[in-house]
């Protein structure tokens, strides 16, 4: 069994700042964050299109380049690899009634371009994985939208980029709510099947988060089983969940051990990671956490993703075989736990 290459984004260093009140850290530069994801141990750097070049409506063509290529200089330097670009099209004020799927034809054009720069941002700093989490892609209002002609919006977007570029991958992060009442793309289902109606479905896969997966309700690690079974877990973020609500971004098994152990016990069986995959956390600091401790959380999810390796190592699988055999799933249960315990 191979030991994992970890991957992070720099929203996962944050100010604590919520919808209910203002910031409580100070922001940490950017060269900073990379100094500390290679002290923690990362690999890998996910950005979103405006971490790899800040004001991206303000550059394209060779001037956007040209900051890349800055940004590629920096990276190495740092020793971080790049594992996907994600345009983030959930914050600007044109992107408000979703970005692909906004009612108007100048948004959703606003939305192309800025996927379109993603691409070459991606392309200039050697990865081939863009991800789409298609944050505001849904509604609150159910007549504001035809859902039909927005998954027909949502192909066609797709199939423009991989259009424009014949090597990149799309990989879907799906997501039920959160910031819209009810996501077009909820579940992993929805995201592949979505991927299967492109022009090129070969190139379209998944991206979990363990939390995205709670929050529909469903057990994480089922969801990476059925993504896998496709050949279609190109990413993923692991993270933990206390119940439906929002999106807590809890450091990895912090909440549910022994759903953590499932999901690291799976990528483990499967071989995830001998493809180039990475392991992606995205975890947030909890908002009582001063500057120096505003780290930990980070750590915190490897050495849960570490230790639960080393349980996976040590279980005995002949005897959850003979468990499987017999059918005493009670002992298995007991074994597990005991197990965990230990
Ligand atoms: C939010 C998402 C978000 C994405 C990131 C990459 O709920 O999980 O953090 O993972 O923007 O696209
Ligand atoms: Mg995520």
């Amino acid at each position: 069994m191979q030991t994992f290459r970890y991957s992070v984004g720099p929203w996962n260093i944050h100010t604590g700042a919520d919808t209910f009140g203002p910031t409580v850290r100070q922001e940490v530069p950017f060269a900073k964050k990379l100094e500390k994801f290679k002290e923690i141990g990362f690999d890998a750097i996910q950005l979103h299109d405006d971490d790899a070049v800040p004001n991206i409506n303000d550059y394209e063509g060779d001037a956007l380049l040209a900051k890349v290529k800055a940004l590629k200089g920096q990276l190495g330097d740092a020793g971080l690899a790049v594992e996907f670009v994600a345009p983030r099209l959930w914050e600007d004020s044109r992107t408000r009634d979703g970005a692909y799927t906004a009612n108007l034809k100048q948004l959703r054009d606003y939305a192309n371009e800025r996927s379109k720069k993603a691409i070459e941002i991606a392309n200039e700093l050697g990865t081939k994985n863009i991800v789409l989490w298609l944050a505001r892609e849904g509604n609150f209002v159910p007549e504001s939208k035809s859902a039909v002609r927005s998954i027909e919006y949502l192909v066609e977007a797709i199939n423009r980029m991989l259009e424009q570029d014949k090597d990149i991958r799309i990989l879907i992060e799906p997501k039920p709510n959160e910031p819209v009442d009810k996501s077009f793309i909820p579940t992993v289902g929805h995201a592949l099947a979505l991927g299967y109606g492109t022009i090129d479905h070969s190139r379209v896969g998944v991206l979990i988060e363990s939390a995205h997966s709670l929050l529909a309700g469903l057990d994480p690690a089922d969801d990476m089983a059925f993504a896998l079974s496709q050949n279609k877990l190109w990413g993923v973020h692991l993270n933990d969940q206390n119940g439906l609500k929002f999106d807590q971004d809890r450091a990895f098994g912090s909440v549910n051990l022994r759903q953590a152990f499932s999901q690291v016990k799976l990528l483990m069986e499967t071989g995830y990671g001998q493809n180039g995959e990475y392991v992606g956390l995205d975890v947030k600091a909890l908002r009582t956490q001063s500057d120096d401790k505003a780290f930990k959380h980070l750590s915190n999810s490897l050495f849960a993703v570490e230790r639960l390796a080393d349980k996976v190592r040590s279980l005995d699988l002949e005897f959850i075989n003979a468990r499987q055999q017999d059918t005493d799933y009670e002992d298995l249960d007991r074994y597990i736990i005991n197990h965990l315990l230990g």
